[in-house]
């Protein structure tokens, strides 16, 4: 539609900032995605839908009357934020960042610009995200929070909503005005210290009119990050399109965003979860093109997740408290992506990321030229043999692979080593 043309904004101002110190070496972030969808579970009367359970209301062109009284049934008693937090922490997270209004326009803090909210128009009448905000502190996350700025289908002058409120306006400064900037001012004011606002789906101002709400809103917290979708190139770091992932290494601060099984908000029909072996694997991925990875997860009504996200970050925890080094703190590979997998860098180390065990035990790595000084099993005093001659590095694997999904192999050297791009 017309609202959303604007779509994604992969640019960002790329300044120094003094979030960027976290955030570049976090590597790793939690998403999630909770509202009044997830409560609906994908299943809207009759009709059942796959996918972006967070755009049902869209997609079944509900009426903003009639859904927003599913709120009447939303009643997250399952709810638990030191557990919410314990898991993030156990699963290797060092950041979260939740939604506190998706473009369904419900409001999942204690707002005082709507009556539209979870404390107002729930029978749970509490405050997930305030005590959200303290237990990820307590675990020493940083947290954040998702809000989608210019799509709101519940308010008549919000963006996106032309199925219901067909007359209104096209200027949505009064929009802004009267309930996003409000809300952002809230959140900033009242959750103690944000590490990101993760704004999605720009549209509606100007660049002149963007940067004076960034303005008014930096000044409350001027070490809270914005994502790269606030617009007009105005972002802190970038933010690709969701799941998606650059083909080469990216200079700079960026992220990539997936979820965990097809959808964002939760589905009760979608069991397709990536596994640990692929969660592992995508994270590296991620890391050896320098960037971080927020994984999602979408909890359901009662908020409770799904046990196979809990299941299988629990697991991706376990496969970081032994190789963590190679991930947190690290820069793209200087060696692109192999047959065998990918790396990633820290000064005079490379890390090579085994996926796909070569059948003869002889792991090549090519353009290795520095001076090599030890080439061991991450996380062990195992050092492999190799032989390193002009264009490449031959390391003899040991006979038990520690692990299948991903081992990590440490090479240290010393002196002059050519950056992947110089290798092509
Ligand atoms: O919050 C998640 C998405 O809901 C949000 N960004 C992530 C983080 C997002 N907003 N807009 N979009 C993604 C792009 C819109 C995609 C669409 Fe569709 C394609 C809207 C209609 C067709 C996918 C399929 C969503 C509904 C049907």
């Amino acid at each position: 539609a017309q609202d959303m043309q604007q779509g994604w904004n992969k640019e960002a101002v790329n300044k120094p900032h003094p979030g960027l110190n976290w955030f570049s070496s976090a590597k790793f972030g939690l998403f999630i995605h909770w509202g009044l969808y997830s409560e609906l579970g994908g299943k809207w009367k009759d009709s059942s839908y796959y996918g972006s359970g967070e755009w049902i209301m869209q997609r079944a062109k509900a009426p903003a009357g009639e859904y927003a009284k599913v709120a009447a049934s939303f009643n997250p008693t399952g709810f638990n934020a030191a557990q919410w937090a314990a898991r993030a922490k156990a699963a290797g997270i060092k950041y979260l960042v939740i939604t506190a209004k998706h473009h369904e326009g419900f409001s999942m803090f204690d707002s005082r610009v709507t009556d539209f909210d979870i404390v107002d128009a729930t029978p749970y009448h509490k405050d997930p995200m305030k005590e959200l905000a303290d237990a990820c502190r307590k675990e020493g996350l940083q947290f954040g929070f998702y809000y989608s700025q210019f799509l709101d289908w519940h308010e008549p002058d919000g963006g996106g909503n032309n199925w219901d409120f067909k007359n209104r306006k096209k200027d949505y400064r009064q929009y802004y005005q009267s309930k996003s900037i409000p809300q952002l001012k809230e959140l900033l004011n009242n959750y103690g210290p944000l590490g990101i606002i993760w704004f999605d789906m720009p549209g509606g101002l100007s660049e002149q009119e963007t940067k004076q709400m960034i303005d008014s809103l930096k000044a409350i917290q001027p070490s809270c990050l914005f994502s790269s979708r606030v617009g007009h190139g105005l972002g802190d770091y970038i933010d690709f399109g969701d799941s998606e992932l650059p083909p080469t290494p990216i200079e700079g601060a960026w992220e990539s965003i997936y979820t965990h099984n097809d959808s964002w908000g939760y589905i009760r029909h979608d069991m397709n979860f990536k596994s640990p072996a692929e969660i592992i694997r995508l994270l590296s991925s991620v890391a050896s093109k320098g960037g971080n990875l927020m994984l999602n997860v979408g909890p359901d009504g009662k908020g409770e997740w799904p046990a196979y996200s809990i299941k299988y970050l629990e697991e991706t925890g376990k496969w970081l408290q032994q190789y963590g080094e190679s991930i947190y703190g690290t820069t793209h590979g200087i060696i692109p992506a192999q047959p065998w997998g990918v790396t990633t860098s820290k000064p005079g180390k490379v890390f090579l990321h085994v996926w796909q065990l070569p059948d003869n035990g002889q792991l090549r790595v090519p353009g290795l030229t520095a001076r090599i000084n030890s080439v061991t099993l991450l996380g062990t005093a195992i050092a492999l043999p190799w032989k390193q001659s002009a264009d490449e590095t031959v390391i003899t694997l040991p006979a038990e692979w520690p692990d299948k999904r991903n081992t990590v192999i440490q090479v240290e050297y010393s002196g002059q080593q050519p950056d992947w791009s110089q290798l092509r």
